[in-house]
């Protein structure tokens, strides 16, 4: 979506998500910026049971004399001309959604990063993998041409909402994210005195006194702590201050919300990631995600009473929990496979690959990572490691050792052409290298592989540099080479079922 679009409207209502947080207010307030720049009626609004307590938002708010307004009925909307807005656009929420109180318009736009399933269209920009509404409208604003520095009210928020919806930037992980946090002009002083206002002396002491109720598995090294309702903040500080515990790796911590259930995790373990247990969590009734070690997650009340009736919240995540390490399984490449018996031999058709050489990319020595389907993979270029093009188009890395036994490198260039062009990750530039005018062809020699149908999903720790680890799900295969059964690794349903056949 471009903002350019959105300008042949001329009343504009802006929406932030009910009780909003500093993100929603972050990315509502440059927006209300932008439209008022491009001489619109513009309004900045939010509904929902209750209007904005937290002290530092009452602050951030006052003092950069924020015109946000609480609306309790459309009729508020009306204005002379016009019956309702010809344009909603709601921002760091989606419309529709639980936490969004709902308002009638001519047309409807949203700018979001919570994972929904949505995806970006003429009217939508839903940016999941960006860490806050705020980076995504900084980003939104810059295509536009907008300088965001030209007024530091709206650089400020920006900033200030990154800051709380990244826990103060400690999940940053796009350079769109650090490029914006470096080159926005900011108030610090009031930046300053606003990150030291966040809690209440009650919140401090409701995050106290959940510390005092925790639950522990020793088997697990599990901790699952309920909260009494607070801010998702101190749900964040309590979850990173357990996690400090010697014997503690994992830990959930919950509380009710308005309109459902907010979860905050944290692992430290490889085999549980916390994005993944969140997903899990709020699967079907909410939504969950974030980053390996730290997560975040709503169940939707409606929602999971429609689904789990009457149980009560906390026998609901202890169960789900025992479930989530039931499901899946956990192979480690080096233990190698003890028990072939489930397997059966599959051979690689004789087809046209791809492979480069890690070193004709990059000098030796430079770290890069590579987004395959399993997941991500860092590899370091050097004379021994090579890349190879999947039939797909899908990357992974291969020793030159294992690579020499299963292909005949040809002296063409590999120009197949894919949906998605293979890229790979320089970390030293930051920035993604095509890979395929460096490819080259090599045939299959039909190597031969063990493998089985995965019955549950399969975490795969290879001997690769894997973030995690492969993730197969149900359908998938695990396959081990028949040179050397310590080269463990997932290959995806459609994947296998095209490229390999069974002897
Ligand atoms: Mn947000």
């Amino acid at each position: 979506m471009k903002l350019g679009n959105l300008e042949k409207y001329n009343y504009i209502v802006i929406q932030m998500h009910d009780n909003p947080d500093a993100d929603a207010v972050g990315a509502g307030y440059s927006m209300y910026q932008y439209f008022k720049s491009k001489r619109k009626i513009v309004r900045l609004v939010y509904g929902g049971r209750t209007k904005i307590t937290k002290s530092n938002m009452r602050m951030l708010i006052k003092e950069l004399g924020i015109p946000v307004e609480y609306i309790k009925d459309a009729d508020e909307l009306r204005l002379p001309e016009y019956d309702k807005p010809e344009l909603l656009l709601t921002v760091d929420c989606q419309y529709g959604e639980g936490n969004v109180w709902h308002i009638d318009a001519e047309n409807v736009a949203m700018i979001d990063h919570h994972a929904t399933g949505r995806v970006s269209d003429d009217m939508a920009e839903i940016r999941s993998y960006i860490v806050s509404c705020s980076a995504v409208c900084y980003d939104m604003l810059r295509a536009e041409g907008y300088d965001v520095n030209a007024n530091i009210d709206v650089a400020t928020v920006l900033y200030y909402g990154t800051f709380m919806d990244s826990n103060e930037f400690s999940e940053i992980r796009n350079p769109l994210e650090r490029d914006m946090i470096d080159c926005l002009h900011v108030d610090k002083k009031l930046i300053n005195r606003i990150t030291h206002a966040n809690f209440t002396m009650q919140e401090l002491e409701t995050a106290a006194i959940a510390m005092l109720r925790f639950s522990y598995d020793e088997n697990k090294r599990l901790s699952i702590v309920k909260s009494k309702p607070c801010d998702p903040n101190i749900l964040g500080l309590v979850g990173d201050m357990v996690l400090q515990v010697d014997s503690v790796d994992v830990c959930i911590i919950f509380s009710e919300c308005d309109g459902g259930y907010k979860l905050s995790i944290r692992s430290c373990e490889a085999e549980v990631a916390a994005n993944e247990l969140a997903a899990y969590l709020t699967a079907d009734i909410g939504n969950g995600g974030g980053h390996t070690d730290k997560a975040g997650g709503f169940i939707n009340q409606k929602k999971y009473e429609e689904k789990y009736e009457d149980i009560l919240i906390d026998s609901y995540i202890f169960k789900r929990v025992e479930q989530y390490y039931d499901s899946f399984e956990v192979v480690y490449a080096k233990d190698g496979i003890s028990d072939l018996s489930e397997y059966a031999l599959y051979k690689k058709k004789p087809y046209i690959y791809g492979y480069v050489r890690t070193t004709d990319l990059f000098e030796a020595g430079t770290e890069c990572r590579i987004r395959t389907y399993e997941g991500d993979v860092f590899v370091t270029a050097d004379e021994d490691t090579y890349l190879m093009i999947g039939f797909f188009g899908e990357v992974y890395p291969i020793q030159k050792e294992a690579f020499e036994k299963k292909y005949t490198p040809l002296d063409e260039a590999f120009n197949k052409a894919f949906d998605y062009e293979p890229s790979v990750r320089s970390l030293k530039h930051d920035r993604n290298f095509g890979i395929l005018e460096y490819a080259k062809q090599c045939r299959s020699m039909g190597s031969e592989v063990y493998a089985r149908l995965l019955d549950k999903p399969t975490k795969v720790f290879s001997r690769w540099d894997y973030d995690t680890y492969m993730y197969g799900d149900e359908g998938d295969y695990i396959c081990c080479s028949c040179m050397d059964l310590n080269d463990i690794y997932i290959v995806k349903k459609e994947v296998f079922e095209e490229i390999y056949e069974q002897k």
